[in-house]
């Protein structure tokens, strides 16, 4: 397996809309080994295609304390949202800005697991609000989209200021 680069705000490739998942074959399996690994790596409890470059509707997830539960999300679908609830939220695309978002407190979400089978799974706390920021990734929707203007564009010339500076050491 090996760790993948995570696109960074503002690349545009993050606002790319993924593609459905056509074949769950042995090349989408090694995709979510790597996933998997970047994202403990991180580390993070998720991590969606769209922010390894890759454009295919497929995310990773593991809230556990552990960090042994992992859950692949391939082709999801949300099919109910209900409730709201605002939670702190980062991202591994945006490092070091957390902002609180409000979300619904509970989703329930139709995918494709590792295998190819279809499932259902429903979600409250943090796992419901992970797997909407990933499924928002999918989307090329980022949570700084639910802040002002204002801020995101602060975040925005925060980030862009970062990247200069790495590139002049
Ligand atoms: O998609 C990602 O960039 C990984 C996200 C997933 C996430 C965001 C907000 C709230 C829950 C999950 C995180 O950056 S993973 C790092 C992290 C871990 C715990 C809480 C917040 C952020
Ligand atoms: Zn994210």
């Amino acid at each position: 397996m090996s760790l993948l680069d995570i696109l960074q705000f503002p690349d545009t490739a993050l606002r790319k809309i993924a593609a459905p998942v056509e074949d769950v074959d042995a090349r989408i399996d090694s995709l979510v080994g790597d996933m998997l690994e970047t994202m403990y790596e991180a580390p993070g409890i998720g991590l969606a295609a769209t922010q390894i470059n890759v454009h295919e509707r497929l995310v990773v997830l593991d809230v556990s304390d552990e960090c042994n539960e992992p859950i692949v999300l391939i082709n999801p679908e949300i099919i109910e949202l209900d409730g709201e609830q605002e939670m702190q939220e980062g991202c591994l695309s945006i490092p070091g800005i957390y902002e609180n978002i409000k979300r619904a407190a509970s989703v329930r979400v139709s995918a494709v697991n590792r295998n190819g089978d279809p499932f259902e799974l429903e979600a409250d706390g943090l796992l419901s609000v992970c797997i909407q920021h990933e499924i928002d990734h999918l989307d090329g929707k980022l949570f700084v989209d639910y802040l002002s203007p204002l801020k995101r564009n602060r975040i925005r010339l925060k980030m862009q200021k970062a990247k200069r500076k790495d590139a002049e050491e």
